[in-house]
């Protein structure tokens, strides 16, 4: 009998570079874009960031692993209710853990931020490394509760553990939670104070209890100066390099899943925030690869 996760599966779209149902990297595109509060378009990136992957090299130099050898199995894109956030979450929980089952490494693009409470919950995540401009820890957004700003305050009260890098857009309430939750963060202004070894050696500290990792990129993490593509850009962001730099130290085999959300197409028009947003997809496979034969 057909597993029931496939009902929500649309295995027919565009494939991400070789398709090749034997690796260990399962793709997956979530075009939600639902709660966008500024500039919507997410539910394009999917397509945007597969279509561009095709025209950049797939060898890593950071990590000497050639992505092209390794291959990505491509499942395709989730399909989605036209506005019920919560049903979706659910819709992609469950395609997640279909493609975590077979032992794979999910490698999500979304899609709005809000797609991370599924993936994660999916894949069974019991940390989540964030590289976020924002903290994500409201409790609630313009009345919702499943909402991009919001993100990790889902997923800290069903008891996962967060860490997050590159914040600088933080309201006091988010402050306060995260003390209280004893959950960390490093502002865009303290990594470039005090530099990718340092941040990776804290960070490294953090996860040392952790037994299944996520990370997330909300591409709103990097400046916008290169990555002006995204829903809602903020000024004095990190450099590409340093979040690749520190997430090259930090992975390890433990991560079972990974995302880049936050690319909204119609806001990039010369297409190098999608661009960089397939570059990370391949530089982080290439670490985990790398690190974990
Ligand atoms: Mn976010």
């Amino acid at each position: 009998m057909a597993d029931v996760r496939l009902l929500y599966l649309n295995e027919s779209v565009q494939k991400f570079g070789i398709e090749r149902k034997t690796s260990r990297f399962g793709v997956l595109g979530v075009p939600m874009d639902i709660t966008s509060s500024f500039r919507p378009g997410s539910r394009f990136a999917p397509h945007k960031v597969r279509q561009v992957s095709q025209f950049i090299e797939f060898l890593s130099l950071r990590t000497g692993v050639d992505m092209s050898e390794v291959g990505f199995a491509d499942f395709g894109d989730v399909i989605l209710h036209p506005s019920d956030v919560a049903e979706n979450v659910e819709r992609i929980s469950q395609v997640a853990s279909y493609i975590s089952d077979q032992g794979k490494v999910l490698i999500s693009i979304g899609g709005e931020h809000t797609i991370t409470v599924g993936t994660v919950l999916g894949v069974k995540a019991d940390c989540v490394l964030s590289f976020d401009a924002h903290l994500d820890l409201r409790d609630e957004y313009m009345g919702y509760k499943y909402d991009h700003a919001c993100v990790q305050r889902r997923l800290s009260e069903r008891g996962v553990r967060i860490m997050e890098i590159g914040n600088r857009g933080i309201g006091r309430d988010e402050i306060e939670y995260a003390k209280s939750m004893s959950i960390p963060f490093i502002t865009s202004h303290e990594v470039r104070v005090l530099g990718p070894k340092e941040v990776a050696r804290r960070t490294i500290n953090f996860l040392e209890t952790c037994n299944r990792i996520y990370i997330t990129y909300d591409m709103d993490a990097i400046d916008p100066a290169y990555a002006p593509g995204v829903a809602t850009p903020e000024p004095e962001g990190l450099d590409p390099s340093t979040v690749l730099d520190i997430m090259n130290l930090v992975i390890d085999k433990r991560v079972v899943g990974f995302d880049v959300v936050e690319i909204t197409p119609s806001y990039d028009p010369t297409e190098i925030t999608s661009v960089l947003g397939a570059k990370i997809i391949l530089e982080t496979a290439a670490a985990l690869k790398s690190k974990s034969p």
